[in-house]
């Protein structure tokens, strides 16, 4: 017997562009360019098109971390891309990054300008070629690498999955949030476990891990994510806690998440970043925006 109100799917799936739920006016089925737009290019050789995001934020925390070590070479220009207003569609981005997600990076620091796309990518390549937050011993950077490709592989449960059936699909589904909120807590559980014998996730050195996981898993467990933090009982995740609090402690994290910040407090954003000075004097009316 077939419950009446459960969904038959069709013999072939087809697109109903109005499916409801806060993305779908992004959402597509297929890849590519929707209009010609040129992305700007600023003065310094990395050029980062974003928003912030969890994913974008990763990238703009790195990179204040390299300027804070003394990294002249990473200072960048960081571009908004209104993912709501389907920028990440023009074709400059696409050429960018053909998967038309937030974060992309150009480095026109060499003989030719090297493309980068994908958070976990970005970190690696940046860790790599200025040497830092990326252990060189093997057993070390085999560590980093694997919590790195973990996130990589984890979040898209927490976002996807959790985020999207707790917080933006237009229907509560108990069994799509039950599944994926037990999965949540699974991963709360593995980084706890970790990091009540770690300091940080990878060892006694903060890393690009850290990076990559905190925007995610220590902003849930800090209630800044779908308010859900009663809901999954983040405070039992005391490690998590511990570690989410030293690195929300650190001001190139603080700056990093303000870069490309559209949402929340006035003096929280840094729409664009052109220079390390626009953070003590950004004005609302400096700003070029991407689009224009
Ligand atoms: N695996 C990708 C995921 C990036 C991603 O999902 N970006 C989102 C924002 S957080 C985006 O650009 N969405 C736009 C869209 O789906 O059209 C990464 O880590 O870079």
């Amino acid at each position: 017997m077939t419950n009446p109100s459960e969904y038959l799917p069709p013999k072939v799936w087809t697109w109903h562009s109005e499916n409801g739920g806060k993305f779908a006016n992004i959402n597509r089925p297929i890849a590519g360019a929707t209009h010609d737009k040129d992305l700007p290019v600023g003065r310094h050789p990395l050029q980062l098109y974003s928003l912030a995001t969890p994913n974008g934020q990763k990238v703009t925390i790195l990179l204040e971390e390299l300027l804070a070590l003394g990294h002249t070479g990473a200072e960048y220009d960081a571009w908004l891309i209104r993912i709501g207003e389907g920028e990440q569609f023009g074709s400059g981005f696409v050429s960018v990054n053909p998967n038309s997600k937030i974060p992309a990076l150009m480095d026109y620091s060499g003989p030719k300008p090297i493309r980068v796309f994908e958070s976990g990518a970005i970190l690696q390549y940046l860790a790599e070629k200025f040497g830092a937050f990326l252990p060189t011993e093997p057993a070390a950077r085999a560590e980093c690498l694997s919590w790195l490709f973990w996130q990589m592989g984890s979040a898209p449960y927490l976002g996807g999955g959790f985020g999207h059936f707790y917080a933006y699909a237009p229907t509560r589904i108990e069994y799509a949030i039950d599944r994926f909120a037990m999965e949540t807590k699974r991963q709360l559980d593995v980084l706890d476990k970790q990091l009540a014998v770690s300091e940080y996730i990878a060892g006694s050195e903060y890393s690009i891990a850290d990076m990559a996981i905190w925007p995610w898993y220590g902003g849930l467990v800090k209630g800044r994510l779908y308010e859900a933090a009663e809901f999954l009982s983040v405070q039992d995740y005391r490690h998590v806690q511990r570690w989410a609090d030293a690195i929300d402690a650190r001001p190139a994290v603080q700056r990093g998440r303000m870069v490309n910040r559209v949402s929340g407090e006035l003096s929280s954003q840094l729409r664009e970043r052109h220079d390390a000075s626009d953070f003590d004097t950004r004005t609302q009316d400096k700003l070029t925006v991407a689009s224009e």
